[in-house]
């Protein structure tokens, strides 16, 4: 294994009841009666990127009006409002990292293993997620940092995933992909990275066939993972769990039928 690819929203901290609040405070200032429940916002979610889910959303309850000549622009407008209000909500580091990503982040950099993000997200909610946990100059910890002004198209594309190997310079067999969603693993997959899922309460119900590993969190000392109690030496993610799994995957790879 020589590299990691982390996602963002859902991975690196559980920011969708963040986002969803956004949308909706979004909706609010704009005079619209639309407003997302946590129920219908974990189906809208099976659409990537926040302005192609409100052009969904909007395409669904007004047909007409979402095709217009000016829907694009709209949208995109609506969504600035949504990104101001998700990084009102977010700045400060109020919303925490989930267990063991900041130790991961610190081991990796301290052994000299490159890391890079493949997000959908915009570029802007990543510095108000990041800032606070590892300051101003958050990118430097990153060999690569790919989000929604990197590729058109939204996972599950891998599109993003092959910007973030070859900004690596890794093949994709080499590194591992840690991600929370359906879209995001089939994303790693399509790209041929072997991914680790910890998914959160809005993807807990995906389906995760062919992730690596399926885990509650990735744990810190103090905080065990579930799913790894019956280790007696480590019940939490590190670079050296990371590599025997990885190595197991490359067997499976190898051994698998043609
Ligand atoms: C999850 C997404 C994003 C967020 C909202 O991204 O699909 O669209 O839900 O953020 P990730 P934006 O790939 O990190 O899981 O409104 O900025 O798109
Ligand atoms: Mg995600």
């Amino acid at each position: 294994m020589q590299a990691l690819i982390f996602d963002v929203d859902g991975t690196l901290a559980d920011t969708e009841s963040a986002h969803r609040e956004a949308f909706n405070a979004a909706f609010t200032e704009v005079g619209l009666d639309w407003h997302w429940d946590e129920p219908l916002y974990t189906r809208l979610l099976d659409v990537a990127g926040g302005k192609e889910r409100i052009l969904h959303y909007w395409r669904c309850i007004e047909p007409e009006e979402a095709s217009g000549a000016r829907a694009a622009q709209t949208v995109a407008a609506l969504h600035a409002i949504k990104t101001r209000h998700y990084a009102a909500r977010v700045d400060g580091g109020t919303l925490p990292l989930r267990p063991g990503i900041a130790r991961l982040i610190r081991e990796a950099n301290e052994t000299g293993v490159p890391i890079a993000i493949a997000t959908t997200t915009t570029p802007d909610n990543l510095d108000v997620l990041l800032a606070t946990p590892f300051g101003a100059d958050w990118r430097k910890r990153f060999a690569a940092v790919c989000d929604a002004s990197t590729t058109a198209v939204k996972k599950p594309a891998p599109d993003v995933y092959w910007a973030a190997l070859d900004a690596l310079g890794v093949q994709a067999a080499h590194c591992i992909a840690l991600e929370d969603s359906e879209n995001g693993l089939r994303a790693a997959c399509a790209a041929g990275v072997p991914t680790v899922v910890t998914p959160t309460a809005y993807t807990r119900h995906h389906c995760f066939d062919d992730a690596l590993m399926v885990l509650s969190h990735l744990g810190d000392a103090d905080n065990p993972v579930p799913e790894l109690m019956d280790e007696i030496e480590r019940r939490y993610v590190d670079l050296e769990t990371l590599r025997r799994w990885h190595g197991h995957a490359s067997f499976a790879t190898a051994c698998r039928p043609a």
